[in-house]
């Protein structure tokens, strides 16, 4: 590993809008075009690091361009150090408040300088951070939404074939929860038995609808039931969690560490799977993971396979990774899956380089 100093010299940021080949139907919201942020951190070395996030709302864009070239700006000329960069951009937000768009642009340029410190010094991220490069058990989550439960056997099938899948995600909050049965029902009758199926209200449920839910499934041997209620409503997770068999999982929405200790010390779930954009990056994650080795606590990974692929490489309890081909289209070489493993390239970095034709296509102006 070679060690050569970068310095910053500016931070671009484009807003892109992609359309999802099979929409977004979850309980809480309908969403058929996908917005990212395309993150370039420009050294005066040379060497680019890159990283993109995916805020939900393709209006939220107009916000968080300027403030991650904000941070470029207020970081200029500064040595690109992970840590350093991280506690000084989060520092310069103590006054706006950390959740919420701080939170996701620092997190965005966290990531960049990880790529940029790794392809200095010439190797993957996973050795970077110590680790070696190789495969991740991951789960197809590009699908099995909202639909008709009928709709759901043929596209279960495609799923797992592409990738050779052993974990699928459904999507569950249907008016009527028989209609939710049938969904898991008409899933594992197309599957099988061997497959992992994951579920998620996607906070949909009140407490009430969630205990009549959560027990009405509890028996049917499911890997997970995710956020069956509103994410902030640690007290009636810990109820849940008490009660069901099941596994409860949490944590897309958990803003920086803090906030998964906090849930983990409140009993919250059994299962944490921190989003790259909310934990703070690639920092964020190894802190976050750290306070949940800790607790003997299974990590999963919420978006962002390609960063999410090198931190499991050094995650102590490391669990299921999930699975998007959201980001494909924008990217060079788009990660390859075998045996439902994510195989990590042999290439300098996270490994992401933009296709700058299709990036070119899907840019949106503000
Ligand atoms: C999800 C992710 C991205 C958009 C909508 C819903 C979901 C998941 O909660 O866990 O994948
Ligand atoms: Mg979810």
């Amino acid at each position: 590993m070679q060690h050569q100093p970068l310095t910053i010299r500016d931070i671009r940021a484009r807003p892109v809008v992609l359309r999802l080949r099979r929409p977004i139907q979850a309980k809480i919201a309908t969403m058929v075009d996908w917005p990212l942020v395309l993150v370039d951190l420009f050294t005066e070395e040379g060497i680019a690091g890159r990283s993109y996030v995916c805020p939900y709302a393709v209006k939220s864009m107009r916000y968080l361009v300027p403030m991650l070239e904000d941070l470029g700006e207020a970081l200029q000329g500064r040595r690109v150090a992970p840590f350093d960069l991280y506690d000084a951009a989060r520092k310069s937000l103590h006054f706006v408040g950390y959740e919420g768009l701080s939170m996701i642009a620092v997190s965005g340029l966290d990531m960049a300088v990880w790529d940029a410190v790794s392809k200095a010094a010439g190797v993957p991220l996973c050795v970077y951070l110590g680790g070696t490069p190789g495969q991740v058990k991951a789960y197809n989550s590009n699908g099995l939404w909202l639909r008709e439960p009928e709709a759901l056997a043929e596209e279960a099938i495609e799923l797992r074939d592409e990738g050779g899948f052993t974990g699928l995600k459904i999507r569950l909050g249907r008016d009527r929860p028989r209609d939710d049965l049938r969904a898991i029902e008409t899933v594992r009758g197309a599957v099988g038995e061997a497959m992992q199926l994951m579920v998620d209200f996607n906070q949909g449920l009140s407490f009430g609808e969630a205990l009549e839910r959560c027990h009405m499934l509890d028996d049917m041997g499911l890997a997970w039931i995710e956020e069956p209620i509103v994410y902030d409503n640690y007290d009636g997770c810990a109820r849940l969690a008490g009660e069901l068999n099941t596994p409860i999982q949490i944590g897309e929405n958990f803003y920086g560490p803090r906030e998964l200790h906090k849930a983990l010390q409140r009993r919250a779930c059994d299962y944490v799977m921190p989003d790259f954009m909310r934990m703070g990056g690639v920092t964020g994650w190894l802190r976050a993971a750290a306070i949940a080795g800790a607790a003997g606590v299974p990590v999963s990974t919420h978006l962002y396979p390609e960063v999410a692929a090198h931190v499991m490489r050094v995650t102590e309890t490391a669990h299921w990774l999930e699975w998007q081909e959201w980001t494909d289209p924008l990217l060079q070489q788009p990660y390859k899956l075998r045996d439902g493993m994510l195989q990590i390239p042999d290439a300098p970095g996270i490994g992401i380089e933009w296709d700058e034709d299709a990036v070119k296509a899907a840019q949106r102006s503000l």
